[in-house]
């Protein structure tokens, strides 16, 4: 099944991310590679900033400071020495699918598949701070990462903070594994931070510290970046949870499907906060009978997920009886009722689209 993908280049595999821009190097995922409930390491979108910087294991340290009682910082045999645990999320980036905003939003020009499902193994970072002891007074943890750039004509270093319950939550992880294996650089060896059920620039690549702080972080990349601003400028918010959404794998784009004969229709769906997936539903349109947009929507049939940050596996089983090309849509609900929209909200930054899926089939 994965051979259906064209190798991205030389010396590439099935599994390499497709290059959006080498520069520093932005890759999505392939289609296929999103088929399979958990992607490859190897096949899972990268979204850096800047150069991947030089971080070896052995003269890798993480140092704990700020407003705790003792400072200290931790190599990394003793992290993974320390009691550690799996957990199973979405891995997607605020812009993912920025190309479907009207008017177009800038930003690098992700598709759909700047999202994967990815296996994590790592260490609660509430231990660490269990050690060093909590300040009452601490509101944040800013959460380095070793690499850097250029920013608004200034060198900045990539940092983000999480507000104390949350980067104290058991689910929050300084993750050192991902997919069964050490992390890759690319993906932000040795050490990178996991928040499960947020959108992935929360999640630090190439962690070297951790600050407990009293007054809310203003970095750059807290906000400037990654802030939802609508079409006068004004600020409505920081990027934060994961918004409700879903993904088509079958049929591929483009395929020829035959009409009178059934075909399965399947897919992802998730939301955000370790909110669950409770709907989704299927419509196919076909391009000579638009109808209206809210008739012929069908449920589709759930999985139940293995955990509360994995993707739901949906499927629904169709049979198209008119030839001709079809838009199949999938439309995701969640546990509290969020649905996702016709349309991707619109924002000037193009983040958090997360109109309905789409795929475009040709039935002979
Ligand atoms: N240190 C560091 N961490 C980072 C980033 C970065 O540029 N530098 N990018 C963030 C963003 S925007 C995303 S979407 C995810 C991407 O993680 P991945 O490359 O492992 O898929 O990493 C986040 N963590
Ligand atoms: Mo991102």
């Amino acid at each position: 099944m994965y051979l259906s993908v064209p190798p991205p280049g030389p010396g590439a595999t099935a599994w390499s991310p497709e290059t959006v821009t080498s520069d520093p190097y932005n890759a999505q995922t392939p289609a296929a590679a999103l088929v399979p409930r958990l992607t490859p390491a190897d096949a899972l979108f990268v979204r850096s900033h800047f150069d991947v910087p030089d971080l070896p294991a052995d003269r890798w340290r993480l140092r704990i400071d700020g407003a705790v009682g003792t400072p200290y910082s931790i190599g990394y045999d003793e992290l993974t020495a320390l009691p550690h645990r799996e957990v199973d999320v979405v891995m997607e980036c605020a812009g993912n699918g920025r190309t479907r905003m009207t008017p177009p939003a800038p930003g690098l020009a992700w598709g759909e598949r700047a999202v994967g499902c990815a296996r994590f193994e790592g260490v609660p970072f509430q231990s660490l701070v269990e050690r060093a002891g909590l300040d009452p007074t601490t509101v944040e943890f800013v959460f380095t990462g070793a690499d850097s750039g250029m920013v608004h004509g200034r060198r900045t270093t990539f940092a983000r903070s999480l507000p104390r319950t949350l980067a104290l939550h058991p689910d929050t992880l300084l993750a050192t594994r991902l997919d069964g294996a050490p992390l890759t650089p690319a993906h932000g060896a040795p050490v990178r931070l996991v928040v499960p059920g947020r959108f992935a620039v929360a999640d630090v690549k190439w962690l070297t510290g951790a600050r407990a702080v009293t007054e809310p972080f203003e970095g750059v990349f807290q906000t400037e970046e990654y802030m939802y601003v609508d079409s006068d400028g004004r600020t409505e918010g920081p990027v934060g949870e994961l918004l409700v959404k879903s993904l088509i794998t079958a049929p591929e784009p483009d395929e020829d499907l035959r009409r009178g004969q059934e075909t399965e229709v399947r897919g992802h769906a998730w939301s955000g906060g370790g909110v669950a997936v409770r709907r989704v539903e299927v419509r196919a349109v076909h391009e000579d009978e638009p109808g209206e947009p809210e008739t012929g929507w069908q449920d589709a049939e759930l999985d139940r997920p293995s955990g509360p940050y994995v993707w739901t596996d949906w499927s629904f089983r169709w049979t198209p009886r008119t030839p001709g090309r079809y838009r199949i849509l999938a439309r995701a609900t969640d546990a509290e009722g969020a649905v996702q929209p016709t349309r991707a909200p619109w924002n000037a930054r193009g983040y958090g689209c997360n109109a309905v899926a789409v795929a475009d089939v040709v039935v002979v």
